[in-house]
């Protein structure tokens, strides 16, 4: 019903951002040990999130105001990222976004500067499929999430393997939202999601998760999906971690975490992936005290989960 739905809505933009802002510390460390995680997990400091959740809270603010899901528009979309990273330049980006916002602000298509990106080959990096969870509470199928994913990713990320990966998170997220039981539907979960994708590379990254649920330990699941910056990777390693702690976000954030790479974006996805599924109740109140402006980020799932739709 509409409380549980709006419970779901407020669980993935907090479990996103709280797993952005826990991983940060850790991004490009190869390893990171149960009880440097446990020591953050404890901690008392504020909790600040990067650029994953500066542009997933973006795309939220969007689809909010958007009036139909037909109306969906990548040049309007693009101006907003821009402006996002205009506004907070410093939240950590990765090298290439910010020269296509910067060609956005001065008037110039983002389509030029995306497909020129990394010598024509675009980007593979996993910057559309971090922002991407809340596509998945348009009221539309999985291949039209799947779609909508494609084209918020390719703003950024022109190369096939970037717009698989957000394709692949949106329709896991989808799952995440809509599922009764994720524990039982592993396969069912892996077997949506793997429909909508459109790479080798991709489906291959996504076998090696199917292949990893019988690891129990963070960097052996990493030694078969990867956890790096590239889409194929991260994308992969954030199901592999919420797979494996669907109804407990900080579970599923702590187990991202301790595959290493690129920490802060696999756990955000694993966290918007898990709260969406078990809700803003799963998430400890110690954990969402300590969060960067949560209550403009539980305000804002709440115009997201109690829009309506025409037609
Ligand atoms: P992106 O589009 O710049 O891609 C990220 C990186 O992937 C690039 O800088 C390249 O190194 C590599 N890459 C992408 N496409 C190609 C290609 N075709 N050929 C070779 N290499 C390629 O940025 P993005 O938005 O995808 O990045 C997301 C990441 O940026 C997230 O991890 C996010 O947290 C942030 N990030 C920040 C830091 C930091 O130090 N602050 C470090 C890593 C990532
Ligand atoms: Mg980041
Ligand atoms: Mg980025
Ligand atoms: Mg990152």
């Amino acid at each position: 019903d509409a409380l549980i739905w709006t419970r779901r809505v407020r669980g993935c933009l907090l479990g996103g951002a709280l797993g952005d802002a826990l991983g940060a510390p850790f991004e490009g460390h190869s390893t990171v040990t149960a009880q440097e995680i446990q020591a953050w997990i404890d901690a008392d400091e504020p909790l600040t999130w990067t650029d994953d959740t500066a542009l997933q809270l973006a795309l939220a603010t969007y689809l909010a105001e958007l009036g139909h899901p037909d109306d969906f528009d990548e040049d309007q979309l693009a101006l907003r990222f821009a402006h996002t990273w205009d506004a907070e330049p410093d939240r950590g980006y990765g090298a290439n976004p910010p020269k296509i916002f910067r060609d956005v602000l001065a008037g110039s298509s983002w389509k030029q500067a995306s497909v020129s990106s990394f010598d024509g080959a675009g980007s593979l990096g996993n910057g559309g499929a971090m922002r991407v969870a809340p596509v998945a509470t348009l009221p539309l199928s999985a291949p039209e999430i799947a779609a909508i994913a494609r084209r918020s990713a390719a703003i950024t990320h022109a190369h096939p393997q970037g717009q698989d990966g957000a394709a692949l998170v949106a329709v896991a997220a989808r799952c995440a939202f809509t599922s009764a039981d994720v524990h039982a539907q592993t396969h069912t979960v892996l077997a949506q999601c793997t429909d909508q994708l459109q790479t080798p590379e991709m489906r291959r990254a996504l076998d090696a998760v199917s292949l990893s649920m019988r690891l129990a330990e963070p960097g052996e699941v990493a030694r078969l999906t990867g956890s790096g910056i590239a889409a194929r990777e991260a994308a992969p390693a954030a199901i592999a971690a919420f797979l494996r702690h669907p109804a407990d976000p900080v579970a599923a954030i702590m187990f991202a975490i301790a595959m290493g790479g690129d920490t802060d974006t696999v756990a955000a996805m694993a966290g918007s992936l898990a709260g969406a599924y078990a809700g803003e109740n799963s998430l400890p109140e110690k954990m969402l005290h300590r969060l960067e402006r949560r209550h403009h980020i539980v305000h804002l799932a709440d115009r997201l989960a109690t829009r309506t739709w025409p037609r």
